[in-house]
């Protein structure tokens, strides 16, 4: 068995060749987005890191550009690790980033945009100042990492927060930090977050959301009508988790809207593969993007065989989810539906029990389907908070249903990538479990038979959705890229990333089904799939 060619993903990013990990300073300028990256030039695993670099008018169509920051000082001589990219003014953009020194130790840099302008802004020089900020007495140089974007407080100083913990107790914090002139830098006299227990806290993002609009708001922004999102990645768990919150700017301090799902302890982006995310605002759109790392779930011997790894996930949109005071929504970029195309759709159509529906794709390597299903009707649903214990319990649930026990209420969804046997397919579906206040609804990618491939981290992924009332249907996008397949459920209340190495699907044997193994007939209100297209990446 051979993991097959067609791994490789057809509109993902995803550099010509070798390792890449974290997005960084995602930023739009002059008509052009830039996205750079976590990137080794000289393998296919984690090391020598730079940061590589990428334009796009759109988001989806990339040119690859020259690495921005390379290791050339001592500061960063072993890496150019993980940062944000700040604009001074709209001229004058920055980059800070944590090298890794000489010595190993963590410290935070500068780099100015050297020449604005040029769209490409390919040139980048370091500060002499550099490093402008270094670990003080009671943080560890080995855990200080990661700065932020900067926002302006109603003082005027500039504020950055850096991901840190505290040894002894294993609490994470953000710590912060505050500068009139993003050279000299002065430690707060208390961090702007810290929760115990949850290990170091990487790659740090803080911004504001709207509570009466799907628009985004640039970082500085406060006031009566707007929230915070803090999102840190846990480094123990490899996860992304974030809190909705307020953020009381005379006191510096964030306060998260329900302390059971604090930072680290709740709501996560994604409820598969997704780590150290990084969103910006979007002056072209007025949204705000996030981006978040996809890495394999091959092993390392495979990865050096294709000579690359990993990928970004389709930008998406995040917005507070209306219905939900405790959580937001995301959602595809708009750009992408640009490479929907071969249209399939049915409405209105019932799944029996036991049923397993071919659908029409000619290409299923590349889909983008939206499917919706009637909720079933005497569904009385108890609404989960979200915390970790409900999160294991989801998992666990997900992993002893599988896409063929049979329940009252599913599982019903979709096979994708699957062989015509059946012998190879990831499942994606709603499951609905009763508990003693009503029901609740778990949406699950279950990869156990995605692969004959022995040495595949099969994971079955799942979560609780919260259906609110009024909300009288069930929705699935599932995103299908060769080797990825992202989930949004409910409208994008709840995602879910899976990375599948099937071996006997290609673009010509990939099929897709519906199916239905509930006790009870499930009524399918509106089907749509889309073939897309192969994006082709320029070099610069
Ligand atoms: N990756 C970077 C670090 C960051 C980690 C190094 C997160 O800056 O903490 O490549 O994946």
């Amino acid at each position: 068995l051979q993991n097959s060619h067609t791994d490789r993903t057809a509109f993902h990013f995803q550099p010509i060749k070798n390792w890449m990990n974290d997005p960084n300073g995602p930023l739009f300028y002059k008509g052009y987005y830039h996205l750079f990256y976590q990137y080794n030039p000289y393998g296919a695993v984690w090391g020598n890191i730079v940061w590589g670099h990428a334009v796009s008018t759109d988001l989806i169509h990339w040119i690859h550009l020259p690495a921005a920051l390379v290791p050339d000082q001592w500061y960063d001589i072993k890496g150019v690790w993980s940062g944000s990219a700040t604009f001074l003014s709209k001229v004058n953009l920055v980059l800070l980033y944590t090298g890794w020194s000489n010595a190993s130790r963590q410290v935070q840099n500068v780099a100015v945009a050297t020449n604005p302008s040029d769209p490409l802004l390919r040139s980048w020089s370091k500060l002499s100042e550099n490093p402008i900020l270094v670990a003080t007495a009671g943080i560890n140089s080995s855990n200080f990492r990661d700065p932020t974007t900067g926002w302006t407080g109603s003082d005027g100083l500039w504020r950055v927060l850096v991901g840190s913990k505290i040894d002894k107790n294993e609490t994470g914090l953000a710590l912060l930090y505050k500068s009139h002139d993003f050279v000299k830098w002065q430690l707060a006299d208390h961090s702007l977050h810290s929760v115990a227990n949850t290990g170091m806290w990487e790659c740090p993002d803080f911004y504001p959301v709207s509570m009466n609009e799907k628009k985004g708001l640039d970082t500085s922004v406060n006031g009566p009508l707007v929230k915070h999102v803090l999102k840190v990645s846990l480094d123990d768990k490899k996860r992304d988790y974030y809190a909705l919150g307020t953020y009381d700017t005379s006191a510096d301090i964030f306060i998260p809207e329900n302390k059971k799902i604090d930072v680290g302890i709740g709501l996560r982006y994604d409820y598969g593969k997704y780590y150290a995310s990084k969103t910006f605002y979007d002056d072209n759109k007025q949204r705000r993007i996030l981006w978040g790392w996809i890495n394999e779930s091959d092993s390392i011997a495979a990865d050096k065989a294709k000579g690359w790894s990993s990928v970004q996930g389709i930008p998406r949109k995040v917005w507070v989810d209306e219905s939900n005071p405790h959580g937001i929504k995301q959602w595809p970029i708009e750009e992408i539906e640009k490479l929907r195309h071969a249209k399939h759709s049915k409405k209105k159509f019932w799944l029996k029990k036991g049923s397993i529906l071919k659908l029409k794709a000619k290409r299923a390597t590349q889909l983008d389907i939206e499917v919706s299903f009637d909720l079933p009707s005497h569904n009385q649903q108890e609404l989960v908070l979200n915390d970790e214990m409900a999160q294991n319990e989801a998992q666990i649930n997900c992993g002893k249903v599988g896409a063929t026990k049979q329940g009252t209420y599913g599982p019903f969804g979709l096979y994708v990538l699957a062989t015509k046997d059946l012998q190879e397919r990831t499942s994606v579906f709603f499951y609905l479990r009763h508990s003693n206040k009503g029901w609740r609804t778990l949406v699950c990618s279950d990869q156990s038979r995605s692969t004959l491939l022995p040495n595949i981290d099969k994971t079955i992924y799942g979560s609780f959705v919260p259906v609110t009332k009024g909300e009288d249907f069930l929705s699935l996008r599932v995103i299908v890229d060769h080797s990825i397949i992202e989930t949004f459920a409910q409208g994008g209340k709840v995602c879910i990333t899976s990375r599948v190495y099937p071996t006997r699907v290609n673009d010509d044997s990939a099929h897709l089904y519906l199916f239905n193994h509930g006790n009870q007939i499930v009524h399918v209100q509106m089907l749509a799939v889309w073939e897309m297209s192969n994006v082709v990446f320029d070099i610069y």
